[in-house]
């Protein structure tokens, strides 16, 4: 274990960054894209100190990792030689990019930055994240994300049983076919091939017309389903809050809220009944747990989107925690890969967010 170092005296040194293209062991084919391989950055944040602090971000395309890229190094630029404080740089950082506008890549880049900071700190107090945050380290409920894509209903209930290697108690099912009697049809083979104490989410991806939402919804009420998640575009919060409304089924929205903000003002438009934001895009470390204060005050459970392994120490220290999203993208280029318990992430001792990369690995999958 690397020696503990006072936070009082931790400075910024710089950052690298290194994209990576990770495949996946299940493909993922929603109603947006199809998914084969991951580009992800890893920031690897180092101080004056000696300690490393890191963090990655799941970058949808891979044209996205030069430019987040370009933007964590220019945020190191501006904070360099002072004293970690992530809360501190987030707002200095945030002005500095008011007129670029903190959206997109430019939050994104934020958020991984952010996140290498609060790495870096955990890692010089010599304890895990959601310490620091002030939670003790438990197991987090997990549910698996991965596959379950568009395909025939025989094949999503081969995959569906699959995913629950690990004890999994809940698994994700992308909906969003040319008709409801296929989404109904694939929802029902998934449904039957699981037992009664397995939870189902479904997910649409901004598929669907509100007028599609409400019909489709109707239909799924009555399918034994944990959560409907996006059925129309994110940012339509009077549609989103009129589905909300009108139908028995949760409302999940959130992976694309940008910052905690879009969280309030979603909430303050009721326009859903729970909520999953990314930590890539909620502001990092700093924006979730502000994020986190609003769904609490709101009584609106929390879960996330992708990046298990800090989202699990941040629903750790979460009030109204409920599902971690579990992908096993990292397995590829992880030290050592996560294995699920009794259907949750087991957060241990580790100090920091957990994140420690096979550096052979990640030179086999490295983007030019
Ligand atoms: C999703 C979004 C982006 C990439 C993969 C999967 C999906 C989810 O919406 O909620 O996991
Ligand atoms: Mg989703």
């Amino acid at each position: 274990m690397p020696e503990a170092h006072p936070l009082s005296d931790l400075r910024l040194r710089g950052v690298s960054c290194t994209a990576v293209e990770v495949p996946l062991r299940y493909v993922l084919g929603t109603s947006a894209a199809t998914v084969r391989a991951a580009p992800l950055l890893l920031v690897e944040l180092q101080t004056e100190e000696g300690v490393t602090g890191r963090s990655y971000v799941f970058c949808y395309r891979r044209s996205g990792a030069k430019p987040i890229a370009a933007a964590v190094e220019d945020a190191a630029d501006i904070v360099r030689g002072e004293r970690i404080a992530p809360v501190t740089m987030a707002a200095k950082l945030q002005r500095r990019f008011a007129l670029i506008g903190v959206t997109g890549i430019v939050r994104m880049a934020l958020s991984a930055f952010d996140m290498a900071l609060w790495d870096a700190m955990a890692v010089a107090a010599g304890v895990p994240l959601c310490t620091l945050l002030g939670a003790a380290p438990r197991p987090v409920r997990a549910y698996n994300s991965c596959g379950l894509g568009l395909m025939s209903p025989q094949a999503a209930a081969d995959e569906a049983e699959a995913l629950l290697e690990g004890g999994m108690q809940a698994v994700k099912l992308r909906l969003g076919y040319a008709t409801l009697a296929e989404d109904l049809a694939v929802t029902r083979a998934v449904r039957r091939r699981l037992a009664d104490r397995v939870q189902l989410m479904v997910d649409y991806n901004q598929a669907l017309s509100r007028v599609e939402a409400l019909e489709r919804g109707r239909a799924l009420q009555s399918e034994g389903i944990a959560w409907l998640e996006e059925p129309i575009r994110h940012d339509d919060l009077p549609g989103n809050a009129e589905i909300a409304r009108a139908l028995d089924l949760p409302l999940q929205i959130g992976e694309n809220f940008d910052g905690p903000k879009d969280l309030l003002r979603a909430l303050q438009a009721q326009a859903c009944d729970l909520v999953m934001p990314d930590v890539a895009r909620i502001g990092g470390v700093t924006g979730w747990m502000q994020a986190a204060g609003v769904a609490e005050a709101h009584g609106i459970p929390m879960s996330s989107h992708l990046m298990p392994e800090v989202s699990a120490q941040l629903l750790a220290a979460t009030p109204t925690a409920h599902w971690l999203e579990y992908v096993d993208w990292t397995d590829a280029i992880a030290a050592e890969p996560m294995k699920i318990v009794d259907g949750c992430w087991p957060l241990g001792e580790k100090p920091g967010s957990g994140l420690a990369w096979d550096a052979r690995a990640v030179e086999r999958h490295r983007l030019q």
